[in-house]
């Protein structure tokens, strides 16, 4: 008789982080990379996002047009690069990522997220997450420290309303305020019934660490070091999921009728929804 080949996953997720994951909507931080080899990093993630399109303003783009035919998405740094392809494929994160999304992975997306001293984003969730499900992970790459790193609102993956239903239904643009406290007084005077009080939490990562959340977790940042602050994001999603490119972040959203390219990480495409890509050799 045939042996039965078990494979042994070596970086489960506890009962205890699994239901953290379910409540929060987040969960680490865990070590990937040294941190010299984290550094190390940079300048491919920054030589592939120079080559790479951002996105565009709703005046500037046509629906149906594609845009992305001929340069790369931001977001597919990883399809371009064995590095940073090999980093998305590594066990730490996909055993975890297994047990939250099922055994058959795509990821879509690899982003170089930079910060200069003092800049911030916006409270935000991702666009993409309104239309599929999926979870993203937030590493350290350069200057990341729990002082610099992402901030979330734990919890927030289960608000009855995202920010943009909150701005459409109270005309109130809670991702413009900068001053967190006066967002969180906001969010409980529109939102009095929710579970627990809203709080502010900046993910305890160091460069080498990385958190994984939930696609529709709000999440901001704000560095308020004397240094550039740079940090590589990846997205997965079960390969039944569309996956599209947001042409715009603005209302209108129109997508790029050409679809980015996929890795498939683990298990196999059952569905062929997407444009799976092999990965870069190095
Ligand atoms: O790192 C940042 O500044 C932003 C990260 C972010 O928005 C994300 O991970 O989706």
């Amino acid at each position: 008789m045939e042996p039965v080949l078990h494979t042994r996953k070596v970086f489960q997720l506890s009962e205890a982080e699994l239901d953290h994951f379910e409540r929060e909507g987040w969960v680490g931080p865990f070590p990937l990379l040294g941190t010299e080899d984290a550094r190390a990093l940079e300048p491919e993630l920054a030589r592939h996002f120079q080559a790479s399109r951002g996105y565009f303003y709703p005046a500037d783009v046509r629906e149906g047009d594609c845009y992305y035919e001929d340069s790369l998405w931001f977001q597919s740094l990883h399809t371009m690069s064995a590095a940073l392809a090999s980093i998305g494929r590594r066990p730490e994160l996909l055993d975890r990522i297994e047990q939250l999304l099922g055994k058959d992975l795509i990821q879509w997306a690899g982003i170089r997220f930079e910060q200069n001293p003092h800049e911030r984003l916006l409270w935000h969730t991702d666009t993409e997450y309104d239309h599929w499900g999926g979870v993203s992970t937030w590493m350290g790459i350069q200057n990341v420290t729990p002082e610099t790193a992402l901030k979330i609102l734990p919890g927030s993956h289960r608000f009855p309303a995202s920010p943009e239903d909150i701005q459409h239904k109270y005309g109130l643009d809670l991702t413009r305020m900068l001053d967190d406290d006066e967002m969180l007084s906001e969010l409980q005077r529109i939102l009095p019934d929710l579970d627990n009080e809203p709080r502010v939490l900046r993910v305890p990562v160091h460069d080498g660490e990385f958190v994984i959340f939930d696609g529709k977790l709000w999440h901001a940042s704000h560095n308020p070091s004397d240094c550039e602050r740079v940090a590589m994001g990846m997205r997965y999603s079960s390969p039944d999921q569309r996956i599209r490119i947001p042409l715009t972040y603005l209302p209108p959203l129109i997508f790029d009728p050409t679809r980015p390219p996929c890795l498939l990480v683990r298990g196999e495409d059952r569905f062929g929804v997407n444009r799976i890509v092999e990965a870069p050799q190095g």
